[in-house]
């Protein structure tokens, strides 16, 4: 009987490394001597083009992390990784060069959303499919599958925690700064709609948004010229991650405007890294909306489903936990993207949870 079992297991396994190594939409299927014994048989790597948005975050350094790891050799992968450096150009440019090269597939980053159907029909009539990765692309249908955040959510929770916070703290009136993030990408698209739809149903003043480019530097120069033109006249500031966060605070420290639980400007973030979370921890950051990237594994359970021919998921949504620095709230309600009433948690940082993050 156990023989039996064991025989089972093993043509079981046979079958499944055929299935996975001939998979692939531009693999050639493997010869079929009778000689060789499929174990034998060295591993096919699955090719796969990365075109990274670059490196211009926190967030973005533990993306390009988590699919380095996920998409290594030893899982049976071949990773060509381009870091595009935030230029849109250049990530058209790494895609027609996967495109050359005959990879497997084509995964993106995009910098921004638009500006992509003509590229994706060269990738398509090369038979080589396409998945998309943590920002949308929204003028093409022609890849697989998506996988990343609901960024219209995270926008809707910081603004639904504002509303819930100042009527707690009896704070009556909102002066807001935005620091945006790069202009034109689905990250900042989303939190920029779903705060502002907040802000318009509460009567907030949205002061200004201007773009920080989701760096550091960036947002320590849109802080420095929003103190000049809106010296004691702001009460909140929204960064949309934490690196743009980061120079902000150190914009303000300069300017000796005070922020955080004890300070006198409200300071809102995304993202939720190790650092931001720290801050958190200590009362710098108020509140930080997570955005997860560690889609690697979700990414690579992908390529492996399309590989052996399986169906994926159109999309695929991280989950994300929204972070505070107090008490005081323990939950929000809010009427998310998709129309429906959610109730969420919101979690107070700890040592453990800064500790624990990407
Ligand atoms: O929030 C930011 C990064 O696209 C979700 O890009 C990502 C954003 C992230 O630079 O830190």
């Amino acid at each position: 009987m156990k023989k039996l079992f064991a025989l089972v297991l093993a043509l079981a396994l046979a079958l499944s490394v055929a299935a996975c190594s001939g998979g692939a939409s531009t693999t050639p299927a493997p010869s079929a001597k009778p000689s060789a014994a499929p174990s034998a048989a060295p591993q096919k790597l699955i090719k796969v083009g990365f075109a990274q948005v670059g490196h211009e975050s926190d967030w973005r350094t533990a993306s390009t992390k988590s699919v380095q790891a996920a998409l290594s050799k030893e899982k049976g992968f071949d990773l060509r990784f381009v870091d595009c450096d935030n230029n849109s150009a250049k990530q058209l440019e790494a895609v027609r060069s996967f495109i050359q090269q005959q990879v497997d597939y084509i995964v993106i980053a995009p910098i921004v959303s638009t500006g992509w159907d003509t590229v994706l029909t060269e990738a398509q009539s090369a038979k080589i499919p396409v998945i998309v990765l943590d920002r949308t692309i929204d003028d093409s249908t022609k890849y697989v599958t998506w996988i990343g955040s609901e960024f219209t959510n995270e926008g809707l929770a910081a603004g639904a925690w504002l509303k819930d916070y100042a009527k707690a703290k009896n704070i009556k009136d909102l002066n807001i700064l935005v620091i945006k993030g790069t202009t034109g990408s689905s990250a900042e698209i989303g939190r920029t709609k779903g705060f502002e739809k907040i802000a318009k149903e509460n009567g907030w003043k949205i002061l200004d948004q201007q773009d920080g480019n989701f760096t550091q530097d960036g947002g320590q120069k849109v802080m420095e010229s929003y103190l000049k033109s809106y010296k004691d006249k702001f009460n909140v500031v929204v960064c949309q991650n934490d690196n743009e966060a980061f120079g902000a605070q150190d914009a303000m420290k300069a300017a000796g405007v005070t922020y955080g639980v004890n300070g006198k400007v409200i300071l809102i973030s995304f993202d939720a890294c190790k650092a931001a979370l720290k801050q958190v921890l200590e009362g710098k950051i108020n509140a930080d909306f997570q955005c997860n990237p560690l889609q690697g594994e979700f990414l690579a359970d992908a390529i492996k489903k399309l590989a052996a021919g399986e169906k994926v998921p159109a999309k695929t949504y991280m989950k994300e936990p929204w972070y505070v620095a107090e008490d005081i709230l323990k939950s929000i309600t809010y009427t998310n993207n998709a129309g429906q009433t959610v109730t969420e948690p919101l979690i107070k940082v700890t040592q453990a949870i800064a500790d624990a993050a990407y």
